[in-house]
């Protein structure tokens, strides 16, 4: 008879559990935001690692992102059982199916039910399916019905193509795929098919078993169709039949006494020799804290020696792990250290006094001139991609948007919809992970990059910028401060679009969804040539300057008067910049902020100015504090305030004072709420700009308060950016002087496994219920590991102040 805590068992956060294995079913469901996120459904975290997600009944072979995904209409819980059953819905079929998970032993039983028959459009093509994390089983072997195999580190199985009637709809209608004219859509073919597959027969920290009586076993591979896929096994559900129609048996392997390894973290920046210095150990609620971490100093003949021995105390549980720490601030002697805590070391570490110097220089001097749109970026012997969007921009016509963007019936400007719009093609960055221009978050950067280079006047010259040439060189300096440069290229792209426009675009972005998730060189995601409707797709008129292919870009331009007012603000303060640099510029950009201001002003009038005064109110009962005395009120707001210290007098700053105090609790507050001390964020993107904006709020209040918010403070958002945070300990930014950043980012080479240096992850993605995950071995999640353009230019202020704090000048 097996021992008790052998069996899966439903636990008190509605989970299948036993040592090693956590069973999930729909704790997080599909949202619909961006359709298969590869984050929802039936999901095995295994060992640690979620491993296998997206359990539902699916309408494809593999599923990709904008493929249909289930809406989740009933999630019940059936104790007395130990099942989940979830009910699904696909709204575009009418197509109604339960998915019934019961504990088995060491195994869950997957029934599916369905009370009418599968409808006739989609008969064959719906099937119940799992997905199993490329990174984690490629290479490892696989058995089907006894036949050996091993699974593909890169997508080399074969595929057919099919008419594309017989393709189920996509999201809205988009179409992932270009078919150059075929009218036919890829389809792979499996991998292999039978009744039992046991996956990773050498690894037994992956090691399942699934098996199904009833229907046939597909295992196929989804890099086919997208470089983000997983492998998929799947069971097309029977035609004409009801009630329990598919049953899958899965038994995950559990290492027998299974722990799991203590993470410590730390900064893997190092520490300068004055600093707290406090690592946090994230330990397995089944492992005992032990009672002493030794920090162990690598001397320069190459020997080891014991640099202290200390206590290690202990903080307490925070979701599914024990937190202890180890405070080894006493060490100040500079040299190279590393972390013993039981068995387990981590990598080397510097302790010295300029181990922050160097912090920002792969964002400004990589990241941000490689995400320069409207350039040719080139690098050494590499380059990053040629001049993209040559053709330019069309006027967007009525449309609903994959990227969460709307066209409105009227376009608002003097343009028809697909009427060439002169002028947009000029300055301006790449959002993110994608190569569309936001025009709130282009606004934020040329605000990000004016405020560093008011508050630290940057002279640092590592890139070429030719505007005329359009073309940039890294690591080629050409006399003019790069910040500068970068404000250039912003203000470049937001004053023509209020010029060419009238008023702010929201932004400007792919009108086809086959383009819009491209990866390579941004120089091809159009053909560089006017769309003329006249021509047949993937037609070039006779003097090469027009195509029949619909890939040109689209400005969406409906008139959003608070945009235009914040673009009216950047552009008065880039104007006061500009001014001996680019007087032309400056010029242009005060002569656009003055006519939006009025006439965004003149647009919501009535409803602004009754705001307006509410606002300067609450703002007064805040300063005064005879407001709510809310810490958390205090915190949206000190930053605001702390930045016109500098305009204002002695007496405005005392005034401040108080809120300070309050603002110096709400610091301390984290320390309860968490083992990290700094805002975790639980939402579907990982909270690092929240984390980075409180990281710049806490340096101001230092630098303006130093008695209220001392130095050791400063330092709890770079522990954690750089490595002392959950699930591993590697630093989240792509950075220069960290011993072991993360590998892989969700930038435009995320194809390649890679990164682009100075990128900040968003860090640690909170699955529902009880889940932290960063992985570093797959890029492809944005919630965990893209970058912003917004999100790394606040990253080189609060890093910027940093290095002031640190190394005053
Ligand atoms: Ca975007
Ligand atoms: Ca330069
Ligand atoms: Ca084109």
């Amino acid at each position: 008879m097996p021992a008790i805590g052998q069996d899966l068992q439903l636990n008190d956060r509605e989970y299948f559990e036993r040592q090693g294995v956590n069973v999930l079913v729909f704790s997080n469901s599909f949202n619909g935001g961006f359709n298969d996120e590869k984050n929802s459904g039936i999901e095995i975290i295994h060992h640690g690692v979620r491993t296998v997600q997206g359990g539902a009944v699916r309408l494809n072979n593999t599923p990709e992102q904008w493929d249909l995904v289930p809406k989740m209409t009933n999630r019940k819980v059936d104790r007395e059982k130990g099942s989940i059953e979830v009910s699904m819905r696909y709204d575009d079929y009418d197509f109604d199916s339960r998915v019934v998970v019961t504990a088995k032993g060491k195994a869950v039983e997957i029934a599916v039910y369905l009370d009418k028959p599968v409808p006739e459009k989609i008969a064959g093509e719906a099937g119940f399916n799992i997905e199993l994390l490329p990174s984690q089983y490629w290479l490892k072997t696989f058995l089907m019905d006894g036949r050996l195999n091993r699974f593909p580190r890169y997508a080399t199985s074969q595929t057919i193509t099919r008419p594309n009637s017989e393709k189920p709809r996509q999201f809205k209608g988009f179409k992932t795929y270009d078919d150059r004219g075929t009218d036919r859509f890829v389809d792979p073919l499996p991998l292999e098919t039978g009744h039992q597959l046991i996956v990773a027969t050498d690894d037994p920290s992956r090691m399942i078993k699934i098996s199904s009586d009833d229907a046939e076993l597909k295992l196929f591979d989804g890099r086919m169709l997208a470089q983000n896929g997983w492998f998929v096994l799947r069971s097309v559900l029977p035609k004409g039949k009801t009630g329990k129609v598919i049953t899958w048996t899965v038994e995950p392997h559990a290492i027998p006494n299974w722990i799991r390894e203590p993470n410590i973290g730390f900064s893997q920046i190092g520490y300068i020799p004055e600093q707290p210095k406090v690592a946090v150990i994230e330990l397995d609620k089944k492992d005992k804290p032990l009672a002493t971490a030794t920090l162990m100093r690598i001397k320069a003949d190459g020997t080891t020696e014991q640099a202290f021995k200390g206590d290690v105390k202990e903080w307490g549980p925070y979701f599914k792990y024990n937190y202890v720490k180890f405070d080894f601030s006493s060490v100040k002697e500079p040299g190279v250290y590393f972390i013993q805590y039981g068995n387990t070391k981590t990598n080397d570490f510097l302790i010295d006094a300029h181990v922050y110097d160097k912090i920002t220089d792969a964002t400004t001097d990589v990241w941000v001139p490689i995400h320069m749109n409207h350039m040719y970026v080139t690098e050494g012997y590499r380059t990053w991609h040629g001049e993209p969007f040559k053709e330019g921009y069309l006027q967007a016509p009525e449309s609903d948007h994959f990227d969460l963007h709307r066209q409105g019936p009227n376009t608002e400007t003097k343009y028809k919809p697909l009427e060439h719009i002169p002028g947009l093609n000029i300055g301006g960055f790449f959002d993110a992970g994608d190569f569309d221009i936001e025009t709130g978050s282009n606004i934020n950067v040329v605000q990000n990059f004016i405020r560093t280079w008011e508050l630290f006047h940057p002279q640092r010259d590592e890139t070429f910028v030719s505007q005329e040439q359009r073309y940039v060189e890294l690591h080629r300096p050409d006399g003019v401060p790069d910040v500068l440069q970068f404000i250039e290229h912003g203000v470049l792209n937001l004053v023509a679009q209020a010029e060419q426009i009238g008023h702010m675009a929201s932004t400007l972005s792919n009108s086809i969804l086959d383009n819009y998730h491209h990866l390579g060189d941004a120089a091809s995601i159009t053909d560089g040539l006017h769309y003329d409707p006249s021509l047949k797709p993937y037609e070039v008129s006779a003097d090469g300057k027009r195509s029949g292919t619909p890939d040109d870009m689209w400005a969406f331009t409906n008139r959003n008067p608070s945009l235009d007012l914040q673009a009216a603000g950047v552009f008065t303060s880039a104007a006061r910049v500009l001014k001996g640099y680019n007087d032309e510029l400056a010029e242009r950009a005060q002569k656009q902020a003055d006519r939006l201001r009025n006439e965004a002003q003149q647009l919501q009038s009535q409803r602004r100015r009754g705001r307006r005064n509410a606002q300067a109110e609450a703002d007064n009962d805040w300063l005064t504090g005879t407001g709510d005395g809310n810490y958390r009120n205090v915190a949206r707001n000190l930053q605001t305030f702390l930045d016109s210290i500098p305009m204002k007098d002695a007496a405005y700053k005392e005034k401040l004072r108080p809120a300070v105090q309050q603002y110096a609790e709400y610091i301390k507050s984290f320390d309860k709420e968490n083992p990290y001390g700094v805002p975790i964020g639980l939402g579907n993107w990982a909270g690092v700009n929240a984390v980075l904006n409180f990281g710049i709020t806490v340096n101001y209040a230092h630098i303006y308060f130093p008695d209220i918010i001392s130095k050791d403070e400063v330092y709890r958002v770079s522990n954690w950016l750089y490595g002392c945070h959950p699930y591993h300990n590697y630093s989240f930014v792509a950075v220069v002087g960290a011993t072991r950043p993360k590998q892989v980012f969700y930038g435009n080479n995320r194809a390649d496994f890679s990164f682009i240096p100075g990128n900040v992850a968003p860090g640690l993605l909170f699955r529902k219920p009880d889940h932290f995950e960063n992985y570093d071995d797959w890029p492809f999640l944005w919630g965990q590991n893209e970058g912003t353009i917004a999100g790394n230019t606040q990253y080189i202020i609060f890093g910027s102040a940093l290095k002031n704090i640190v190394s005053p000048k």
